[in-house]
């Protein structure tokens, strides 16, 4: 007989992300048993994502969840996903969790899958493979080292992440040491060619220097291709355009701020293109605003090849969406944002649904983080390519010791991610 478990009480507090916002964390308890989440936040956000808070106040989702939310949880079985998350969806009544916040239900999902593996004596990312038939795996590395856009202030350029990963390590200590290395090296390069550069770095730790995209693109170019010959591990690079960040709907064009540069949609498309063959850009994320789903298929169609077109505002984790934009051929990777859409069963659709059309998962963070080292539990439970979780800081880098952890605890039993 399969042993049934049953949540006691559940509670939520006030507490404060790396941007020092304020966001929910749930707690959950079952016996001696407790598992305890809190929500990150994003800043260039897809219009699609659920509302994280009612009228946009975390304190006002709090208390929501310790009045009404709270009673409803108390006797459910913290294993039965689906169930816990039906009932988040039925007690807020939108569609669009604007009564209880898409942060509250996103909390509770994911607590009440971290208190299931608990109190199964499981690791989470082994009960949220079960739950997701995905194979799991450890992901690579996808970590941004140079920002700018809306994660960092005047003067950085209009591209808002430069990321870097490893194709293929034997170890995921190699590919964390291989992404820290770009980074530090990166502080030293930039300290050398930027003048008055201040080691300044944007929301995720990324350093914000004053430099057009180009400039950003050539001298993270250069920092992979000296690391990758000390260290003997291939490394690539790639971008988040967050291209709905520089779109005026009102007059139909990119507004690339920094560089003066306003282009129409094949302007864009067409700057993208030439930035993916001259840098060799392996990985492009929303180069393209969020409504342009064919954009992102003629994109991919002219200059795609090897490189990963990745829709992240454009899907926000959303099942319908992803099987869209699969059939037209629009994306060969998706960035999954649990929060983006509120709950754990929703996640895993979404996951399901690229495997189903062989497009890569991309596990990601938000530019608003918590030390919470869940995320690393989800990417590899649903059996993800790359995690998306920065490098430096402490709420970034603490998704990379989690993954160190994990890969310990499998003694080796888990696969490895490999991309070309
Ligand atoms: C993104 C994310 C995370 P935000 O655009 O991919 O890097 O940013 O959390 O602000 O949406
Ligand atoms: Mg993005």
């Amino acid at each position: 007989m399969v042993e049934s478990f049953k949540i006691d009480s559940a509670r939520a507090r006030l507490v404060f992300d790396s941007r020092g916002d304020a966001t929910i964390e749930v707690e959950l308890k079952s016996g001696k048993t407790t598992a305890r989440v809190a929500a990150p936040a994003g800043k260039s956000r897809g219009k699609r994502e659920v509302e994280y808070y009612p009228d946009n106040n975390a304190a006002e989702a709090v208390s929501v969840f310790n009045s009404v939310v709270s009673k409803r949880l108390a006797g459910r079985d913290p294993a039965d996903q689906r169930g816990i998350d039906e009932l988040l969806t039925e007690i807020d009544g939108t569609g669009r969790f604007e009564k209880i916040g898409g942060n509250a239900a996103y909390a509770t999902s994911v607590a009440a899958s971290v208190l299931a593996a608990r109190l199964m004596e499981k690791q989470p990312y082994e009960h949220i493979a079960s739950l997701s038939g995905q194979k799991p795996q450890i992901p690579m590395p996808l970590g941004n080292v140079l920002g700018g856009g809306s994660h960092a202030g005047e003067g950085a350029p209009d591209i808002q992440e430069v990321l870097v990963f490893p194709a293929a390590v034997d170890e995921p200590l190699e590919a964390v040491k291989a992404v820290v290395a770009v980074h530090k090296a990166l502080g030293s390069l930039l300290t050398k060619r930027v003048p008055g550069f201040t080691k300044g770095r944007g929301d995720e730790g990324a350093y914000s220097p004053n430099m057009t995209n180009e400039e950003a693109l050539a001298a993270v170019k250069e920092t992979i291709e000296h690391v990758s010959d000390e260290l003997g591990i291939q490394l690539r690079m790639g971008i988040d355009m967050a291209a709905s960040s520089l779109y005026s709907e009102a007059d139909k064009q990119y507004n690339h701020k920094r560089s003066g540069k306003t282009l129409d949609r094949r302007g864009q498309i067409e700057y993208v293109g030439k930035l993916i063959e001259e840098y060799g850009l392996r990985y492009v994320e929303d180069p393209l605003q969020e409504d342009d789903m064919q954009g992102f298929a003629e994109l991919r169609k002219s200059y795609g090849g090897t490189t990963l077109i990745c829709g992240d505002d454009l899907l926000v984790t959303r099942a319908e969406l992803v099987k869209e934009a699969g059939k037209i051929g629009a994306v060969n990777a998706m960035i999954i944002k649990p929060n983006q859409v509120g709950t754990l069963t929703a996640t895993i659709e979404a996951a399901r649904e690229a495997t189903s059309y062989g497009i890569a998962k991309i596990v990601s963070h938000r530019s608003g983080e918590t030390c919470d080292g869940v995320l690393a539990h989800i990417a590899v439970g649903l059996g993800a390519n790359l995690i998306k979780a920065g490098i430096m800081g402490g709420e970034r880098i603490a998704k990379a010791n989690e993954l160190l952890r994990i890969w310990e605890s499998s003694r080796g039993s888990l696969g490895l991610s490999r991309l070309a």
